[in-house]
Parts: C-alpha cells; sequence; structure tokens
C-alpha cells in the first residue's frame, strides 16, 4: 500500500496562478513620499517592512533622452503595438538583449539600485531581465503579486520576528515626470506581510494602493510578493507612459538571457565593455562551454 500523502498545499504565486481573480484600482490616488534624500540604510529596511524603496535621480535628462529615443525607435513600427481597435491600448513591449546589445550595460549597477538589491537578494544577485514598455491610454493593470515565493498564514508573515527572504525584485526607471493620468505604478505598503497574493483585492489591511508619483530618471524598486498594479492611464492627448524594467534575482535562479558565462552567445562589444561587477551581474565567470541540451 502506498503511504497515505498530506493534501497538496494551495501554492499561490501571483501573477502565475492561472484562476486568479484581479481588481483594478481606480479608486483615489494617494502619493507615496516622496525621499527628500536617499539613505541606503533606510532604503535596505523599506524593503522588508513596506517592500519597496525609492532611488531619486538614477538617471539625467540626457540619458532619459536617449532612452526615451531607443525605445521609440526599436522594434517594429507603431501601428503594430497599437491593440486600441481590439480594445486595449497602445502596448509596446521589447525584452532588453543583455548578451547582444552594449548600451544596456550602463544600466544594471547604478548606485543605490545596485546598493540595495546586493543587500537584500545577496552579494552574489544578477540582473534577472529587462524590458523597456511604451503604454498609452487605456492603459491599467491589475492589483497583482509578481511572484510569491513563500505563502504563509497572514499571522505568521506579520510577525515582526519572521522577515520572509527576497527572491526577486524589479528596478522600474521612469522616463517621464508622471501624472495620474498617465498611468502611475501603484503599491500597497507592506502588503508582502500578508503572506499570500491578492484574490480580487485592492487594498490590504485597509491600506489602499499609493502611487509613485516620481519624476524621469528616479527609479521604484520593489519585491516581488508587494501588491501592486497600474492606475489607468486617462491622458486625453494621447500621452504614453516609458518605463525600463530591470530585476534582480537570487544567483541561483535562471536568467531570461544567456548567463555571460557562456559568452560565445555574446555580442564581442559586451564582452569588452563590461567592467567585473557588470560580468558578475549578468552571470559571468570563467568562460564555459555550452552545455550539452
Ligand atoms: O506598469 C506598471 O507600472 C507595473 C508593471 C507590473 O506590475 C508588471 O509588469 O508586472
Ligand atoms: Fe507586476
Amino acid at each position: 500500500m502506498p503511504a497515505t500523502l498530506a493534501p497538496k498545499p494551495v501554492f499561490d504565486n501571483g501573477h502565475f496562478k492561472k484562476d486568479q481573480k484581479f481588481a483594478v484600482y481606480d479608486g483615489p490616488l494617494e502619493n507615496l513620499p516622496y525621499p527628500e534624500r536617499f539613505d541606503l540604510e533606510a532604503a535596505i529596511d523599506a524593503m522588508y517592512s513596506d517592500g519597496f524603496a525609492i532611488i531619486p535621480g538614477v538617471l539625467n535628462a540626457q540619458e532619459v533622452a536617449e532612452l526615451r529615443h531607443i525605445m521609440t525607435t526599436s522594434g517594429k513600427p507603431d501601428e503594430y503595438y497599437d491593440e486600441t481597435a481590439k480594445g486595449w491600448c497602445f502596448n509596446k513591449h521589447l525584452t532588453v538583449e543583455y548578451h547582444k546589445d552594449p548600451h544596456f550595460l550602463r544600466y544594471i549597477d547604478r548606485p543605490g539600485v545596485v546598493d540595495i538589491a546586493r543587500a537584500v537578494l545577496g552579494a552574489g544577485c544578477r540582473v534577472h531581465s529587462g524590458t523597456l514598455w511604451i503604454t498609452g491610454p487605456g492603459r491599467k493593470m491589475p492589483i497583482h503579486a509578481d511572484f510569491l515565493p513563500v505563502a504563509l498564514p497572514e499571522e505568521y508573515a506579520s510577525d515582526p520576528r519572521v522577515r520572509v527572504p527576497i527572491a526577486e525584485c524589479v528596478a522600474q526607471f521612469y522616463l517621464d515626470d508622471l501624472t495620474a493620468d498617465i498611468g502611475p505604478t501603484v503599491v500597497v505598503p507592506g502588503s508582502h506581510r500578508s503572506g499570500r497574493a491578492p484574490e480580487g483585492e485592492t487594498e490590504w489591511n485597509g491600506i489602499k494602493p499609493k502611487a509613485a508619483m516620481l519624476k524621469a530618471g528616479d527609479v521604484l524598486l520593489f519585491r516581488f510578493d508587494c501588491w501592486h498594479g497600474a492606475y489607468s492611464n486617462t491622458n486625453k492627448e494621447g500621452r504614453r507612459r516609458y518605463v525600463m524594467q530591470l530585476s534582480y534575482s537570487h544567483h541561483r535562479t535562471e536568467l531570461g538571457y544567456p548567463p555571460m558565462k557562456y559568452d560565445h552567445y555574446y555580442n564581442p562589444e559586451v564582452l569588452r565593455l563590461a567592467t567585473p561587477a557588470q560580468r558578475q551581474l549578468l552571470g559571468g565567470g570563467a568562460a564555459k562551454k555550452a552545455p550539452a541540451y
């Protein structure tokens, strides 16, 4: 007789749960406090207490303009991304190819952002993946968790003695001075302490989503289990929101591009220009032959 197994627990991991209920937050919008000055220790603590940190002024005006230009001119013609006729919105979402394009090296180890990532994910953390995302009027995103590595009863997740480790976090580089009408990212502060992903809820513990009403060049870094979404883009002039996403993960996570130790997949310019710190973030190391899959 086979041994009786305990019932399979319901493992709820946000984005990846197909039958999850989602709800868009469209209530009154309150902004997150804007940090007057950046304090690294406070930002690291905030990743555990609030679930996110704001790093102001990461990119300068020229870098913002350069990235916006790259995003506008890359990919296919605009018609290809325009889904307004299907009841959706302009939605141009491109994957950053770190192994092909040396331009993107410059963003992966920005002071403040990478320091928090290393502190919360471990010194060996990696760049997991990146995207360039332009979204137009009509776009919104329901409140969700990107990934929930550890599901816990709320009484444990909220216990101050419990510090749930961070598996992955995403840095959103904003390339606009955000206003409510172009759909800022919203986060529910502290919601990772619920121990679960939202199920059609927009608030947790009486805490409503708050807007990251940031300036062009600022970064919002949040852990994947913190509930978040995006307010609707209701702009009447057709203004689009520009964001670069850069996610960091624990060093044992599979990356969304070839790790740099498989250097024959790489553009030689990326290999030539990468600093030792950037090599490490891209999964570099002693060059290896590709595994024989
Ligand atoms: O667009 C935003 O502000 C949020 C994006 C997001 O939550 C996601 O890509 O999972
Ligand atoms: Fe998300």
